[in-house]
């Protein structure tokens, strides 16, 4: 049988915490339903930044373009690489050389975990975010003039190409049509940001005509995050420009008890290149090293890559293990127990194992 070959970047903090029990929970499925992988590591981060004054090497898409995914932590090391440098210098560079146009990121209620928004019970969320993951606010063009002086100005342009919109708002509606509530939210603001949303608004709407059997309606991003809070039962999936995806996918994770326990899969869905799956938070280095994160989000995002991969039984089986060890515990600090990540890890491997 031919091994799928993985690319494995733990990255930073806490990503070098959480990836070991990611791929324990994953070779664990991967035995039970004889899946072959081949787990290929790579010590790309901010260390590897340090010794040699780039986030990776020149030849990364050689070393890792022929992958079948990319299987990622966490990126960032704030005290001794600036932000914008280390994310800049690795992830963003996968989802734009790779074109993962599309960000994936649910959002649902599991058992066992407390909502912080009362009343809510497993079941009353369950919604998918469709962010746009290789332009519209993430873009580097722009510049600074006058530095250093009363005139210094910065100026930083968006991109909404036509391709680029039309794409993501078309998987967005193709996964709304394959869902119970076929429900489609868009997020715009075409009120304040008077060229690229009233763009972005009039393609939904023109894709929209693809897919009469999808309900649609949009929201400004202000309202839509109070009604993130204060209904998020009513959400079904959600599609979103690169920055407010980013926001919308932290938050829709926040309202369903715990960051820490949300996947995210950053896909080309024509294959042409590796996809890539990470948890949505980042390398936390307040609490690195004290081996308390969760290590949910990144065993969750190795379910969503075993669904990529062609094994929805192998995903399933994952993904119902952890509903099983956040009903049951142990449980991390963030979930209010006192299990290490490892603990976490090894009971959901277990429980895989059967
Ligand atoms: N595992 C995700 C991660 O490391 N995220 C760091 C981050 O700052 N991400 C920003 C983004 O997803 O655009």
């Amino acid at each position: 049988m031919k091994a799928h070959k993985i690319a494995v970047i733990a990255g930073d903090g806490i990503g070098k915490e959480v990836m070991p029990e990611g791929l324990r929970c994953i070779d664990a499925a991967a035995r039970k339903h004889g899946i072959a992988i081949q787990w290929d590591e790579f010590d790309w981060s901010c260390d590897y930044y340090l010794k040699h004054g780039t986030m990776m090497p020149a030849d990364w898409k050689a070393q890792i373009g022929n992958h079948d995914a990319i299987f990622f932590g966490a990126v960032g090391d704030p005290a001794r690489v600036p932000d914008h440098v280390s994310l800049w210098g690795s992830l963003l560079k996968f989802r734009r050389e790779f074109d993962q146009y599309v960000n994936l990121r649910p959002a649902r209620l599991m058992p066992g975990v407390k909502s912080p928004l009362v009343g809510r019970e497993p079941g009353d969320i369950d919604f998918f975010i469709v962010r746009e993951n290789t332009e519209g606010e993430y873009s580097s063009i722009g510049g600074k003039m006058f530095a250093g002086t009363e005139r210094e100005f910065v100026v930083q342009e968006s991109i909404f190409t036509r391709i680029g919109v039309d794409r993501v708002i078309r998987f967005a509606y193709q996964l709304a049509q394959r869902r119970d509530k076929k429900h489609l939210t868009s997020a715009t603001k075409s009120n304040g940001i008077s060229i690229s949303m009233p763009y972005w608004d009039e393609r939904f709407a023109a894709i929209g005509e693809e897919f009469p059997d999808v309900r649609t309606d949009k929201f400004h991003i202000d309202i839509l995050t109070a009604n993130f809070v204060r209904r998020p039962d009513y959400f079904d999936v959600v599609v979103a420009s690169n920055l407010f995806g980013d926001i919308l996918s932290d938050l829709g994770p926040a309202c369903t008890g715990t960051i820490a326990i949300a996947p995210s899969a950053n896909l080309n869905p024509e294959r042409r290149f590796p996809s890539l799956f990470e948890p949505v938070h980042g390398s936390a280095p307040d609490i690195y090293g004290q081996q308390i994160a969760n290590p949910i989000g990144q065993i969750w995002a190795g379910s969503m890559m075993l669904d990529h991969l062609g094994y929805p039984q192998a995903a399933a089986d994952v993904l119902r293990a952890i509903e099983t060890v956040l009903a049951e515990g142990p449980h991390t600090p963030d979930l209010g127990g006192k299990a290490k990540t490892g603990d976490l890890g090894k009971a959901i491997a277990e429980v895989i194992a059967g």
